[in-house]
């Protein structure tokens, strides 16, 4: 292992994952550096770290790049235990299997249904072509103002279920004495919200959502990204070659499907269905690491969890 390793970021401050995963890195009190990247491909120099995956954030740490935040969430609460993400629950439980039920709900459900309240008609033409690729069908800005109301409604209808269980002015989504990784994404549904409807919207049907996201603020201190090293993406490869080492990953199981050397493909399953495709170095149940190479950045390996991700020989590419 490399004896010293740095952490970095790469993000644009408007994604939600993004701001979710900062907030973990500010709350846990760790010092990285971040690299703001564009908002939309193509990102030639981010490539050799992430092996074709093209979804926002990646967090690099020496040569070791985590995609996803379920896998940037799993390897930061693995190095750095305290303060956890997992706090047990008043009842003394560990709150993990309700974090992992809650965090996919808003993750996903609640997630998705926001960007349903963006006025197309205002983004520009590249975005609205870039995140149409993503979602794998194209966008009707015209269609979609008229739909938008109805929309709002099945929004409306999530939170209302959602907030149901809250109380004002106290408590953590999972009964908890400190936020956990559910906190850390309901602030970033808020944060979302807040871009796309607006705050003042927000605060006036969802008291309850604002007043969590406050409370969230000391935790998540949005303003420590900005006291971090913004570094080049030239930078962040140099990173990687000076900073390597092989991780130390047993692989276990699946050895008749998959075999340690061979070329992969892994792919997300819901949206940004670009495949980073590498060589298979480990599998376990709930990560795969796969290693690509450059002059830029020698050896990287590059890990993504198992949930919601495809991984296959690259012959049988999805
Ligand atoms: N499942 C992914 C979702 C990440 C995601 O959807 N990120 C958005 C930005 S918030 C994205 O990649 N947008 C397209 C892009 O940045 O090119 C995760 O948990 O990290």
């Amino acid at each position: 292992m490399a004896s010293q390793q740095d952490i970095v970021l790469h993000w644009y401050p408007q994604s939600p994952y993004a701001q979710k995963i900062a907030s973990i890195l500010n709350y846990k009190k760790l010092q990285y550096k971040t690299v703001e990247i564009s908002v939309m491909e193509p990102r030639p120099l981010r490539r050799p770290l992430d092996g074709g995956y093209t979804k926002t954030p990646i967090l690099q740490i020496g040569n070791q790049v985590f995609c996803d935040s379920k896998s940037i969430i799993s390897e930061l609460e693995a190095r750095y235990p305290e303060p956890s993400l997992y706090p047990v629950t008043s009842s003394g439980h560990s709150s993990k299997t309700l974090a992992f039920g809650v965090t996919h709900l808003l993750d996903t459900s609640v997630f998705m249904a926001i960007p349903t309240q963006f006025d197309l008609e205002l983004l520009p033409k590249a975005l609205l072509e870039d995140r149409a690729k993503m979602a794998g069908r194209s966008f009707d800005p015209a269609a979609q103002k008229a739909l938008q109301p109805f929309l709002r409604l099945e929004l409306q209808a999530q939170l209302g279920r959602l907030t149901q269980g809250m109380q004002h002015g106290k408590g953590w989504i999972l009964n908890t004495a400190t936020p956990s990784d559910t906190d850390f994404s309901l602030y970033m549904i808020t944060f979302f919200m807040n871009m796309v409807i607006g705050e003042p919207w927000v605060t006036e049907h969802y008291p309850i959502l604002t007043d969590h996201f406050e409370r969230m603020q000391p935790f998540a201190q949005p303003d420590r990204t900005y006291d971090m090293a913004d570094i080049s993406a030239e930078d962040a490869l140099q990173i990687a070659k000076d900073q390597q080492s092989v991780p130390a990953i047993q692989s276990v199981g699946a050895q008749d499907l998959l075999r340690i050397g061979q070329q992969v493909s892994v792919t997300p399953m819901d949206t940004g269905k670009t495949p980073a495709i590498g060589e298979l170095v480990a599998l376990t149940p709930q990560r795969v690491t796969i290693r690509t190479r450059d002059d830029r950045t020698g050896d990287v390996y590059v890990h993504f969890p198992l949930t919601a991700f495809l991984v296959v020989p690259v012959k049988a590419r999805l």
